[in-house]
C-alpha cells in the first residue's frame, strides 16, 4: 500500500512536476542543472570578484562577506588569505548549485567537483565557475571557533536576466 503510494507519487513527480522544469529550463536557455555549460559560455570573459579570508590585522571575517551572482554567467572568484593563519572558503550548497570549471592555486589546476577551498596564510586561489540554481546560500569558514567568531557570510545566485 504504502509502497504503492510512494512509486506512484514518484510517477507524478517525474511527470507533471519534473518535465516542465525541464521545459522551462530550456525555454529561458539557461544552463541545464549542473552539465557543463556549452562552449561558447566556458569561453566567456569571467567576471572577476574578490574575496579576502581573513586579514592581516587576524580579524576572523570574510571581506566582504556578502556575494550576488547571476545564474548563467561565467565568474573567476579571486580567493587570498592575508591572515597569519589559514582559512577555508566552504559553500558546499552554493557549490552544488554551480558548474565549476576549474581552481587555480599556484601552478597547480584543479577541474571538477569543488566544495571546500583551504587556504593557507599568505596564499591566493582563482575559481571559474557558472552559477546555475538561484537561491541564497550559506558562506563559513570550517576551522573551529571561526564560525561563531563570524567567518561567515551569504552568496546569491540571482536568475538570469531575461534578455
Ligand atoms: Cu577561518
Amino acid at each position: 500500500m504504502i509502497k504503492q503510494f510512494v512509486f506512484s507519487s514518484h510517477k507524478l513527480f517525474t511527470r507533471w512536476l519534473l518535465l516542465p522544469l525541464v521545459l522551462w529550463f530550456g525555454l529561458l536557455g539557461s544552463v541545464p542543472a549542473l552539465a557543463a555549460p556549452t562552449g561558447d559560455l566556458a569561453r566567456q570573459p569571467a567576471i572577476e570578484v574578490a574575496v579576502s579570508l581573513g586579514n592581516t590585522a587576524n580579524e576572523l571575517k570574510f571581506i566582504p562577506n556578502n556575494f550576488e551572482f547571476e545564474a548563467g554567467r561565467r565568474y573567476k572568484l579571486v580567493l587570498t588569505n592575508p591572515s597569519p593563519q589559514k582559512h577555508y572558503f566552504t559553500a558546499k550548497d552554493f557549490a552544488d548549485a554551480s558548474w565549476s570549471q576549474k581552481v587555480d592555486a599556484g601552478n597547480v589546476e584543479i577541474k571538477g567537483a569543488i566544495h571546500e577551498l583551504e587556504l593557507r596564510s599568505n596564499t591566493k586561489a582563482e575559481w571559474v565557475f557558472v552559477p546555475v540554481r538561484s537561491g541564497t546560500y550559506q558562506l563559513r569558514c570550517t576551522i573551529p571557533g571561526h564560525t561563531e567568531a563570524g567567518m561567515i557570510g551569504t552568496i546569491t545566485i540571482k536568475p538570469a536576466a531575461e534578455v
